[in-house]
């Protein structure tokens, strides 16, 4: 759709970014802090671990500074269970409660809105010795632990995110870890674990709403539209069911209050389908998020299955790479897209694609909660650090989001990844995302000096125009 003149985005609109404890913070064992799974997994040689990352744990006041100093108007950052319940339930660790609430209070001194992600990757590691999300006593445990946030911070934190990325963790469960010498679970546990996570999300949306009634809660998923490779039909039944296993899945529950149609039937037909317990249904239909949140970082194209073993390629996937699935999908080239420099795919008006399908499928505002590039940026002598490649990608996002505003989507805030340099998932240090440089490489933390990127300012500027050139 061409339009006469593009809207502008929301007075209200959250400029922001955003982080996750375990990969910015450091600090792995300060002040009662227990092990997570991060903690305990093991780490490709030749990365950076997650025991200093970024530092943020001690540094957060000068960081939070310097997001006022870039316009931000909110910060998405995630909460470590491990140190708000180093029990991972019981009793409740003060001292890691204070430490949020001054980066709460740091955050409210500059005006810029906290968005708390309530888990992010990590499980408290004690919880996972107990069968962690296998285990249904793990749905209260969440609860447990979340009722304590709301609690302690309800008052001063409006918007929440329940779990991030809950069908990154079940899709692609190596790309986060595994400790050493571990298997990965089953897909048959996978799909049970999902089940305990739905549980628990709709139990603490459930709790958010009863408990502070300003507030709004929703679900933070990594979102991708699916292209068919070309227009035989076959091709786009093949996008369209990896569409609905990776994606529309995992939506659909927390806003229907139950399994997409087409997802049912895949996990009963391959005998995945999870143990349903009776009540279940009642607590999934009984909770409702405010928004979706979603993850944006590039789309995949999808060609018909071959129905053998050839539809899973042999090159390694992570959680924008897609490999294939038996009888499901084909993972295939665009001609049309560009990619990073570690192959993921680039593609802004995928992001306007998206968007369009989130909004036709759940009538839900969006909150983007991460969006982003990769890149292993150059720290030049005079400090300067020049990510020309970041200002386009985001130029170019931001301007697809304005039409994807145009056509009718209805969009809170953009919060991109990520506001500082963190350490990657699974690709270390080097793997920079920030707009502000973190002077240390995968091994030696230098000087943690902070120095902001060209794109720094261009976001600045953008803030400051209200996106009005984009
Ligand atoms: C998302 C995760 C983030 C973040 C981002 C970039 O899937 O929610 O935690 O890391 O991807 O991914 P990576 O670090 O693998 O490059």
């Amino acid at each position: 759709m061409i339009y006469q003149k593009l809207l502008d985005f929301p007075q209200d609109f959250l400029w922001g970014a955003s982080t996750s404890a375990y990969q910015v913070e450091g600090g792995w064992d300060a002040d009662g802090k227990s092990p997570s799974i991060i903690d305990m997994y093991e780490h490709p040689a030749g990365y950076a671990d997650f025991t200093v990352a970024s530092d943020h744990y001690h540094r957060f006041e000068e960081d939070i500074a310097l997001f006022a100093q870039m316009g931000l108007k909110a910060y998405r950052f995630s909460i470590a269970w491990t140190r708000i319940l180093p029990n991972g339930t019981g009793e409740v660790n003060r001292a890691g409660v204070e430490h949020y609430r001054a980066v709460i209070r740091a955050c409210r001194k500059y005006n810029i809105e906290p968005i708390v992600t309530m888990y992010h990757f990590d499980l408290p590691w004690c919880l996972e010795q107990q069968g962690g999300w296998l285990n249904r006593a793990t749905i209260d445990a969440f609860e447990a632990y979340c009722r304590v946030l709301l609690e302690e911070y309800g008052d001063a934190v409006k918007y929440w995110l329940t779990i991030n990325e809950q069908n990154t963790m079940i899709l692609h469960p190596g790309a986060i870890g595994l400790p050493k010498g571990g298997v990965l679970p089953s897909r048959r546990e996978l799909y049970q674990m999902n089940h305990h996570m739905m549980l628990a999300q709709a139990r603490v949306m459930k709790l958010c709403h009863a408990m502070c009634s300003q507030a709004k809660i929703g679900p933070a998923l990594n979102l991708t539209a699916m292209y068919p490779e070309t227009c035989r039909p076959e091709d786009a039944i093949a996008a369209h069911n990896w569409e609905v296993l990776r994606c529309w899945n995992f939506a659909d529950v927390p806003v229907f209050g139950w399994y997409h149609p087409l997802a049912v039937r895949y996990l009963e037909d391959r005998g995945l389908m999870p143990d349903v317990q009776p009540g279940d249904r009642e607590t999934l239909s009984g909770a409702h998020p405010d928004f979706i949140a979603m993850n944006y970082y590039s789309t995949a194209t999808i060609a018909a299955s071959r129905g053998d073993a050839s539809d899973v390629s042999a090159r390694a996937g992570d959680q924008q790479i897609m490999l294939g699935e038996e009888g499901v999908y084909r993972a295939a080239e665009n001609p049309y897209v560009g990619k990073t420099k570690y192959g993921w795919v680039i593609d802004p008006t995928g992001f306007r694609y998206t968007l369009r399908k989130v909004c036709e499928r759940y009538h839900l505002p969006i909150l983007i909660t991460e969006n982003g590039i990769g890149a292993p940026d150059v720290l030049e002598d005079d400090g300067s650090i020049h990510d020309p490649y970041r200002i386009e990608f985001y130029e170019q996002h931001l301007h697809a989001m304005r039409e994807a505003i145009t056509d009718g989507v209805e969009m809170m805030g953009y919060c991109p990844w990520s506001a500082l340099d963190v350490v990657s998932t699974h690709q270390g240090y080097a793997k920079r995302y920030g707009f502000i440089y973190v002077d240390r490489d995968e091994q030696d933390c230098r000087s943690m000096r902070r120095l902001p990127k060209d794109s720094f300012y261009w976001y600045q500027k953008t803030i400051a125009e209200n996106g009005k050139n984009l």
